[in-house]
């Protein structure tokens, strides 16, 4: 596997851990609804997340999380464009985009982003065709079901056989609309139509995806399967169950980490490096 991804105009150098900063603009992540100040507080965060030493910013401004309302295109496209531009300007971060929307990604594209994050895999009408046009390397995360009812009864035969051959069948249809496998990279998708016991095969046998031969993308950070573990603990009471998990999946073939707490997972993630090092 080739361990330099180009982003754009930027490189990413995939030899030792990557940590990805989440950088959230939904109306509810900030207290006045004011655009003004969403964009100064999406700055102050973006400064926080790479001074701690966030190498990608993921900003997105749909909410996958159950329940959560959907968004339209032209929602997503005025929330993100205008903090794209100012993170892009102020940053010399590769900006990836959380996006399944065609549009979006053209738009995030033309103002220089780095990466597109698909948690439903470019499945959406037009989004293949549009990936393809960016040139940018993408992220294809699996999803059971859709964000507001995959929680409800996920099910499988066997998890890691399933999401193997979702990613084979998602590769292909990359590589037939015409985009190298090597801008692909693969993320399991804790948490997405997933239950705890699906989610802890998935970090036991992470290292069972490395057969792709692709980067591998985990994202763990305050989810409820942490909650679950910790009988009940509220996000505010989650990071050190996702420190430790960050760290098991890094040690299990993890490329980049997604997660709100980039200094502190960076340093879990330094200590399963280094014993993968030793
Ligand atoms: C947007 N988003 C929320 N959780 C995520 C995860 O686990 N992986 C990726 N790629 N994106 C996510």
């Amino acid at each position: 596997m080739d361990l330099h991804l180009t982003c754009g105009d930027k490189v990413l150098d995939l030899s030792s851990p990557v940590i990805m900063g989440v950088l959230n603009i939904t109306p509810d992540s900030f207290s006045d609804g004011g655009r003004f100040l969403q964009l100064d507080a999406a700055l102050n965060h973006a400064e926080l997340l790479v001074a701690e030493g966030a190498a990608i910013l993921d900003i997105g401004a749909e909410s996958t999380r159950p329940n959560a309302t959907p968004v339209t295109e032209q929602q997503e496209l005025d929330r993100l464009l205008p903090v794209i531009e100012a993170v892009k300007q102020r940053f010399d971060t590769i900006i990836s985009i959380d996006t399944s929307s065609p549009a979006v990604m053209l738009a995030a594209a033309s103002r220089g982003v780095g990466l597109l994050n698909d948690v439903r895999a470019l499945q959406r009408e037009g989004a293949l065709q549009a990936a393809a046009q960016t040139q940018l390397p993408i992220c294809l995360m699996h999803m059971q079901g859709q964000p507001t009812t995959m929680q409800q009864q996920p099910r499988y035969e066997d998890v890691i056989d399933e999401i193997s051959a979702f990613f084979e069948q998602r590769i292909e249809a990359c590589m037939a609309q015409g985009i190298a496998r090597q801008r692909l990279l693969l993320d399991v998708g804790f948490g997405f139509g997933k239950t705890l016991n699906h989610n802890l095969q998935l970090l036991a046998h992470l290292s069972d995806f490395k057969v792709f031969d692709l980067p591998l993308l985990v994202g763990m950070s305050r989810k409820s399967m942490l909650g679950a573990i910790l009988q009940g603990a509220p996000v505010d009471q989650r990071l050190y169950a996702g420190l430790s998990a960050a760290a098991i999946a890094v040690l299990n073939g993890a490329h980049i980490v997604r997660t709100h707490d980039v200094k502190a997972t960076k340093e879990a993630v330094a200590v399963a490096h280094a014993l993968l090092n030793s």
